[in-house]
C-alpha cells in the first residue's frame, strides 16, 4: 500500500474556493481539473491513502470486472500511454498503485489530507459559503463543495443477533485490513454471494481448511477469463486509444462491447445458444449485450438466464448444490457478477454451500453461525454483505443546505438530484456519480470524468459570467427524477430486490437510483442543458 501523509504540507489555510470529499477516481480527477482553473482546492479523505473504494476493498481476490485498458483515466494521453496494465482485469493492488501514481504524477498530494473524515458540511446563507468540519476538529470553509464520496463506499453490516459475540476474527470485505490475513488451517464462514463474495470465496477456498458459504440469494455470474495482457493487443489498443475511447462513449455501458441489435426472440434456439456461448467464452459482463431485449423483455431474459443455469449444472458436480446455486430471478436485475472459478469451487469436499434462505441465519454465537438449530463452527467470519449504495456515504455526513435542510431528510423518500450532480436547496454543491447519474451502470471512470468536466465547466462558466451561485431548479430536478423512474420501469430493473433500489438497507425507500438510459443519452442531455445556458439550473449573479 502507498501511504503518504500530507497533513503538514496543507495545515494552516482554512478558506478555499472548493472542498472535495474523497480521494478515489472521482476526487483525484476533480482536484486535478479544479486546480487547473486556478482555484484553491482542498481534498479530504477518510482513508490512510488515495484510492477510494480501491483503498478499502483490499480483500483477497478483489479485482475490477471492467477491462483495465478501459477502466482508467483518459484525461491525459501521456498517462494512458505510459501506464502498463498487467492483466485483462486489474487487481485491487494494481488499481491502488495506479491511483497513487496519478496522485504523484500530477502533484496532487500537496492538496490532499488523508485520515481526515468529513463530518459536517453546512451552508451559511449569509456568507454563501460551506462550513466543513473534519474529524480531527479542523473547521474550514469553501465556496463550492464537490462530493466525490463514491457509490459503493458505505459498507453494510447486517443486523444479526449475536454478531458481536463471535470470538474469532471478523472481516468486512469493504474494510479489509492492510495486512496479510492467513486463513490456512482455519474453518471460515463467508456471508453473502454477491460480486465481493464470489471473488473472496474463490481465493479462500484455496487457503481454508473448510469454507462455509452462507447463501441467502444466489446470483448470476459469467466467467471473467482473466489473464495477462498480450503486448501486441496493448500496442494496438494504445495506438488507437482516443478512437477506442470515443467509440466506447457511444455505447450504453461506456465500455467497448458489441451490442447485438437483434431480439433474442427473433432467432432460432441454435443462433441464441451460439451467441450466448460466444459471450460466455469471451467472458465479462458484455454477456447481457447478447440480445437487445434481455434487460427489457422477460421472455428474452429467460433465454439468457436459462443458458447460465445450464452452465452452472455442467460445472457443479453435485446436482443438489447446483440447483441451490441457480438463481430463479431475472438475469441482470441484480448486478451481474464475473467469476474466476466460483462455481467449480463448490466441487471441493472442503467447501459447503449453506442454504440461508430456506432457513435464515438465526444468530451468531461465539463459536459460529446458527441455522435451523445447527451451529456451523468456524474460526473466522467474512462479511461480504455489500453497501448502502449511492446515498450511504452522503447520509453519513451531516450535510445541510438552505434553511438548515438536511440532505438526508430531503432524500428520505428517495434521492433527488438534477442529472445526478446537484440537489435543489444546496447551492454550489455538486455530487460526482450521484443518484440520477449513470455511474454504476456504466464504466465508472469515463463517467466520472464526464461528471467532473461538467462540474468544472459549470464553475468556469460562473466565473466568466460573474455568477455567485448555482442551484438546480426544483421543477427540473423533479422532472429528471420522474424521467429516470419511468425509464427504469420500462426495464426489468424493478423485478428483484437489489442494492440499485436500496432493498438491502432497512427502511430505504425502493427507488431505482442510477440513471438507466445509458451513457450516450446522459451525455446528450448534459450537452443540451449546457447549450441552453445551463437549463434547469438557477444562477444568482454577483451583486
Ligand atoms: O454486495 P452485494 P457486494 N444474511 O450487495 C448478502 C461492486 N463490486 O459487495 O442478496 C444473509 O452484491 C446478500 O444476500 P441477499 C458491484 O457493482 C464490483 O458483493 O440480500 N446474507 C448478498 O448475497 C457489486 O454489485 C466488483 O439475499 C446477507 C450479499 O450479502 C457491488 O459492488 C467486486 C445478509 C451482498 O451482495 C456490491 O457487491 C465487488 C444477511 N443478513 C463489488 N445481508 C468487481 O468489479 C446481506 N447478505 C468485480
Amino acid at each position: 500500500m502507498t501511504k503518504k501523509k500530507t497533513r503538514s504540507a496543507v495545515a494552516g489555510a482554512t478558506q478555499f474556493d472548493v472542498v472535495v470529499v474523497g480521494a478515489g477516481f472521482a476526487g483525484l480527477y476533480a482536484l486535478y481539473r479544479l486546480r487547473q482553473l486556478g482555484l484553491s482546492v482542498r481534498l479530504f479523505e477518510e482513508g490512510g491513502g488515495v484510492g477510494g473504494t480501491w483503498y478499502w476493498n483490499r480483500y483477497p481476490g478483489a479485482r475490477c470486472d471492467t477491462e483495465s485498458l478501459q477502466y482508467s483515466y483518459q484525461f491525459s494521453e501521456e498517462l494512458q500511454q505510459e501506464w502498463d496494465w498487467s492483466e485483462r482485469y486489474a487487481t485491487q493492488p494494481e488499481i491502488e498503485r495506479y491511483l497513487s501514481h496519478v496522485a504523484d504524477r500530477f502533484g496532487l498530494r500537496s492538496d490532499i489530507e488523508l485520515d481526515a473524515r468529513v463530518e459536517r458540511v453546512h451552508y451559511d446563507e449569509v456568507t454563501e459559503r460551506w462550513g466543513v468540519a473534519i474529524s480531527d476538529g479542523t473547521e474550514i470553509d469553501a465556496r463550492f463543495c464537490v462530493m466525490a464520496t463514491g457509490c459503493l463506499s458505505s459498507p453494510m453490516t447486517p443486523k444479526i443477533d449475536g454478531l458481536d459475540s463471535f470470538t474469532g476474527p471478523k472481516y468486512h470485505t469493504a474494510r479489509w485490513p492492510d495486512t496479510t490475513v492467513d486463513f490456512a488451517g482455519l474453518d471460515v464462514g463467508v456471508l453473502g454471494t454477491g460480486s465481493s463474495a464470489m471473488q473472496v470465496v474463490t481465493i479462500l477456498a484455496e487457503e481454508a481448511k473448510h469454507l462455509y458459504v452462507f447463501q441467502r440469494t444466489p446470483n448470476y455470474a459469467v466467467p471473467a477469463w482473466n489473464g495477462p495482457l498480450d503486448p501486441d493487443y496493448v500496442r494496438q489498443f494504445k495506438a488507437h486509444y482516443a478512437e477506442n475511447r470515443r467509440k466506447a462513449k457511444q455505447l450504453v455501458s461506456g465500455f467497448l462491447c458489441y451490442y447485438n441489435p437483434k431480439s433474442a426472440l427473433d432467432v432460432s434456439q441454435e443462433e441464441r445458444d451460439r451467441e450466448y456461448e460466444d459471450r460466455w467464452r469471451q467472458g465479462g459482463i458484455g454477456y447481457l449485450g447478447a440480445f437487445a431485449d434481455i434487460t427489457t423483455n422477460e421472455t428474452a431474459n429467460r433465454t439468457a438466464a436459462d443458458y447460465v443455469h445450464r452452465k452452472i449444472r455442467s460445472i457443479v458436480e453435485d446436482p443438489e448444490v447446483a440447483e441451490l446455486l441457480i438463481p430463479n430471478s431475472v438475469i441482470g436485475c441484480k448486478r451481474l457478477c464475473c467469476h474466476a472459478g466460483y462455481y467449480a469451487t463448490f466441487n471441493g469436499d472442503h467447501v459447503t454451500l449453506v442454504d440461508a434462505k430456506t432457513n435464515p441465519i438465526e444468530r451468531v454465537v461465539p463459536e459460529g453461525v446458527v441455522i435451523a438449530g445447527q451451529t456451523f463452527r468456524i474460526d473466522a467470519l467474512v462479511l461480504a454483505t455489500g453497501f448502502d449504495a449511492m446515498t450511504g456515504a452522503l447520509d453519513k455526513i451531516d450535510i445541510r443546505g438552505k434553511a438548515g435542510t438536511r440532505l438526508k431528510d430531503k432524500w428520505a423518500n428517495g434521492p433527488r438530484a438534477y442529472l445526478g450532480v446537484a440537489s435543489a436547496g444546496f447551492p454550489n454543491f455538486f455530487i460526482v456519480t450521484g443518484p440520477g447519474s449513470p455511474s454504476v451502470l456504466t464504466n465508472m471512470v469515463p463517467t466520472i470524468e464526464q461528471h467532473v468536466d461538467f462540474i468544472a465547466d459549470c464553475i468556469a462558466h460562473m466565473r466568466a459570467s460573474n455568477i455567485r451561485s448555482v442551484d438546480p431548479d426544483v421543477a427540473a430536478e423533479n422532472a429528471w427524477v420522474a424521467y429516470n423512474d419511468e425509464v427504469a420501469h420500462g426495464t426489468l430493473r424493478y423485478d428483484c430486490a437489489s442494492w440499485y433500489l436500496g432493498s438491502n438497507v432497512p427502511g430505504k425507500k425502493p427507488i431505482f437510483m442510477p440513471f438507466v438510459g445509458g451513457l450516450p443519452a446522459y451525455i446528450r442531455k448534459c450537452d443540451e442543458v449546457v447549450a441552453a445556458g445551463y437549463e434547469g439550473f438557477n444562477f444568482t449573479p454577483a451583486s
